[in-house]
């Protein structure tokens, strides 16, 4: 059974639909907010998103998953696109999209999350910033369906519940200006689904 109700938004009306089946789906109009738990580098969607670094040379968690998996030829095309558009790195909020190699993904795009440093030093509007350049990558280039890690909340310390709130925040407002895309929220453990699912409860 799908429960279905109306919510008013901005001055205009946004169907929410939410299965009864433990499944973690939101609609958008006509796209489709996913919240699943698993590894991002198994998704089949045209793109996945790398939550990286200004290096775009790799690193641990979400970063090294990604380039072993889907092999050397996404490190080659970050060495391009450092050569040519982003000499110095790529800056935090920034996103740019390379091939996806041996992963079931079309594309990667790599954005780059801030660092967690206490919260008064714009953390908040850089990781909107990294889902908004993210998502706009991925309309600009025409592509259907996106899935985003939870951008910040490892190794660069962001807390969870309040970069869950950005995240599904900034998808929610993306979405109701371009419906064309599909979003999957790829959370790694059990209690990143629990935390997103709470904060997706509230929001949509
Ligand atoms: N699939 C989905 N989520 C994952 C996976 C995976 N395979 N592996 C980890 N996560 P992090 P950050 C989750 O540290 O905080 C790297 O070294 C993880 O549980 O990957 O943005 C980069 O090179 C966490 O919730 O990224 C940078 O130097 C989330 O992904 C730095 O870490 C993000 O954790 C970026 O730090």
């Amino acid at each position: 059974m799908v429960l279905q109700h109306s919510l008013m938004v901005d001055n205009h009306y946004t169907n929410i639909e939410k299965e009864e089946n433990g499944m973690n789906e939101f609609k958008v109009g006509k796209a489709t907010v996913r919240l699943v738990q698993g590894d991002i580098t198994s998704i089949e969607a045209d793109a996945i998103v790398n939550a990286a670094n200004s290096s775009l040379m790799g690193g641990g968690g979400v970063d090294g998953a990604i380039h072993r998996r889907g092999g050397p030829k996404i490190l080659e095309d970050c060495k391009k696109i450092r050569a040519t558009t982003w000499l110095q790195g790529l800056p935090t909020g920034k996103a740019v999209m390379t091939g996806a190699g041996n992963l079931k993904a079309k594309y990667v795009i790599h954005t780059v999350g801030p660092v967690w440093r206490g919260g008064k030093h714009g953390e908040p509007e850089l990781l909107a910033q990294a889902y908004q350049n993210s998502l706009n990558l991925a309309a600009s280039k025409g592509l259907k369906s996106i899935a985003f890690p939870s951008i910040s909340t490892g190794a660069y310390r962001y807390p969870l519940e309040d970069a869950a709130e950005i995240a599904l925040k900034t998808v929610k407002e993306f979405l109701e200006k371009t419906d064309s895309l599909d979003v999957v929220f790829v959370c790694f453990s059990k209690n990143a689904l629990e935390v997103y699912a709470e904060k997706a409860e509230k929001l949509f």
